[in-house]
């Protein structure tokens, strides 16, 4: 083991996006930083949630001479109508992201563009839920099970059929708080009529279906997303990947598939694999074709393919400022619309692929189960026939990229401790009883859940990466998805090495497992995953999640999923420790709500603190008393 692992700093980092923004300043297109300043200083009403134009007597902006709006609605209803409102558009992008596979799945075939990967799981989810098999042709399976997967979209009565899957002291609690959520898109449209005009104006009301709303998502949408797009797609298992901006290859023909829902991106993948179209590549001088991701979708193709990492959120303009983005195509959900005006200052095709994320200045080419292999072929085609476009004078490529070990989802990480059970209490497999043994005993003091974006509105990745330090060092193993697992990935926090960097007792457990201390658990809809890992610890412990010490971290969040994913991790009992707030500090109920009056409900609320070294001392304190309430 070298001592002399060392990560991708910030500086570094920034030191990459200076060098871009020259290329952009050069080409004479904006940016995000220059539109940071723009914006700044941001409206303060907005800022503080105390801002409404649901109705047109507004626009109504409360301050201490004007306390209510023209109907009436004072600062606690008007903050907790928006923050309401963020939770409800959180919650359908998630669940309809999560109807697409479900989509993908019914129309699978043998021969057609999307078939079914892992049978065994697709068994196990009919099993789960009562439908017979025998005798019956796994495509067959596949469309009834995804046909009543679909059902609980919108069936007539009843709330999750998921809920079944936690600890049942957890599901005790969500019953007796009102807390199980109807049907998903019901759960969506009450939200939305709740803040209508002249409805709720109770903000313990509204945040009680912020929560609802949520667990719609995390233990519906979400959770039936992650779970088909494995049955589809594949289950994540260990691989190794890379990731960062230097992944991007000057030799190459280049494209990025940016956005969320795999589909689109699998019939990238699939058409790059094409002999003819490598023969094209190398014809008009390329060596061949290397396709990589981007955001969460990045985070899907990596693993279940090793497909390399370009970035995260705020890298998505940089990437093309590279100058050798021969494509670029978008599906749903996180793409600037910016990508437009800077594709057109380069020889970039921008391709949008989805109803639901039409962009300017792009080729639109809606995707279906049906055309899906032949948009695939003819994108990756052009591409082919786009590199010899390329403006030398523009190509600069930072050469920043690190090794990542990726793929663990539930199944990935049972599979690791499955090596090391044996040398534990018991020989069980397909358990957590290994992890939860060294949590016992302190060789592992806990576990912090991190998720979210990254955000202009702090520094850059810098709170994920220095809060992610600082836990490891303290003997606490970290589980990442979306932008935070790419902010670790591009600082290095994913290679085995990063062990260096724990304390002396994760070391060795990273040592026996084989485990980077950081876990990729993959995109955000697979925070499902998360919330299955606590469920499932504290079952196998036999005790409730919020006894467990784990907690949720979202340092540098921005969009209305985050705030649908934050009101289920509390709901399922997790402290989550915020480094953005929330819009609502014009209201003291709904702060007081937020942070503290949750808890008493689902035994989970919200820490926020801007500062990233304030939130690590408040995880590690959190951690510990956690531990200590638990007698270990
Ligand atoms: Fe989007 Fe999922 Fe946020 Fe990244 S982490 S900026 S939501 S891509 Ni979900
Ligand atoms: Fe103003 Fe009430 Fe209309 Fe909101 S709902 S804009 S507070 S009048």
């Amino acid at each position: 083991m070298s001592l002399e692992f060392e990560v991708t700093t910030v500086e570094q980092m920034e030191a990459d996006t200076a060098r871009l923004y020259e290329t952009a300043q050069k080409v004479g297109i904006d940016v995000w930083q220059d539109r940071v300043k723009n914006q700044t200083p941001h409206c303060g009403f907005g800022e503080k949630g105390i801002c409404c134009r649901i109705c047109t007597m507004g626009p109504c902006r409360i301050t201490p001479k004007a306390p209510k709006g023209i109907c009436g609605a004072t600062a606690d209803t008007i903050a907790g109508r928006n923050y309401l409102r963020m939770a409800a558009a959180g919650a359908a992008a998630h669940s309809d992201h999560g109807r697409e596979c479900l989509w993908k799945l019914y129309d699978a075939a043998p021969d057609g563009n999307f078939h079914i990967t892992d049978a065994a799981k697709l068994l196990r989810m009919a099993e789960e839920w009562g439908i017979e098999t025998e005798g019956k042709d796994i495509y067959e399976v596949g469309r009834e099970v995804a046909l009543k997967g679909l059902n609980e979209y919108g069936k007539l009565s009843g709330t999750s059929i998921l809920l079944k899957r936690a600890n049942p002291e957890r599901q005790k609690v969500w019953k007796e708080q009102g807390l199980e959520p109807h049907p998903i898109d019901r759960e969506v449209v009450t939200a939305m009529h709740m803040t209508h005009v002249g409805c709720t104006a109770d903000p313990t009301a509204l945040v009680h279906e912020a929560m609802k709303v949520g667990m719609a998502d995390g233990w519906g949408g979400s959770m039936l997303g992650t779970d088909f797009s494995d049955i589809v797609y594949g289950t994540p298992m260990p691989k190794v990947t890379e990731g960062n901006l230097g992944v991007l290859e000057k030799d190459y023909v280049n494209v990025i598939c940016h956005g969320h829902d795999p589909a689109v991106a699998e019939m990238i993948v699939n058409a790059s694999e094409d002999p003819e179209l490598i023969a094209l590549a190398r014809k008009n001088g390329a060596k061949g074709i290397n396709i990589v991701g981007l955001c969460c979708v990045a985070n899907e193709m990596a693993m279940r393919h090793g497909i390399r990492m370009v970035g995260n959120y705020l890298q998505q303009e940089n990437a093309i400022l590279t100058g050798v983005v021969d494509a670029i195509v978008v599906d749903l959900q996180c793409i600037f619309p910016n990508i437009g005006p800077v594709s057109e200052c380069f020889h970039t095709k921008f391709y949008t692929t989805s109803p639901i994320a039409q962009i300017p200045y792009s080729t639109y080419l809606p995707v279906t189960s049906q055309n899906g292999g032949e948009i695939g072929y003819r994108i990756v085609k052009e591409a082919c026939e786009n590199f010899v476009n390329r403006d030398e004078g523009k190509i600069f490529i930072p050469d920043h990229k690190r090794k990542a070990a990726i793929g663990y989802s539930c199944e990935g990480i049972k599979s690791r401790l499955d090596t090391v059970t044996n040398s534990h209490v018991d020989e069980e497999l397909d358990t957590y009883k290994p992890l939860i043994e060294c949590v016992k005993s302190g060789v592992i003091r806990g576990a912090a859940a991190f998720v979210g974006c990254n955000n202009p509105r702090v520094r850059p990745d810098y709170s994920h990466i220095e809060i992610m330090k600082k836990l490891i060092a303290n003997d606490i193993v970290i589980v990442a998805t979306g932008c935070a697992a790419q902010a670790a990935s591009k600082a290095g926090l994913l290679e085995k090495e990063a062990k260096v960097l724990c304390g002396e007792g994760l070391r060795r457990v990273c040592t026996l497992a084989d485990i980077p201390p950081v876990l990729h658990m993959g995109s955000c809809v697979d925070i499902s995953r998360m919330m299955l890992l606590a469920t499932g610890i504290a079952k196998d412990w036999g005790i409730d999640v919020p006894q467990v010490p784990v907690v949720g971290v979202a340092p540098e969040w921005m969009s209305e999923k985050a705030v649908a994913i934050a009101n289920y991790v509390v709901a399922t009992g997790i402290d989550t420790y915020l480094g953005v707030s929330p819009q609502d500090t014009g209201s003291e109920k709904m702060m007081n709500l937020i942070t503290s009056e949750t808890r008493d409900w689902a035994g989970g609320a919200y820490y926020i603190n801007d500062n990233p070294d304030d939130l690590v001392n408040a995880i590690i304190n959190a951690i510990e008393a956690k531990r200590a309430a638990l007698g270990i």
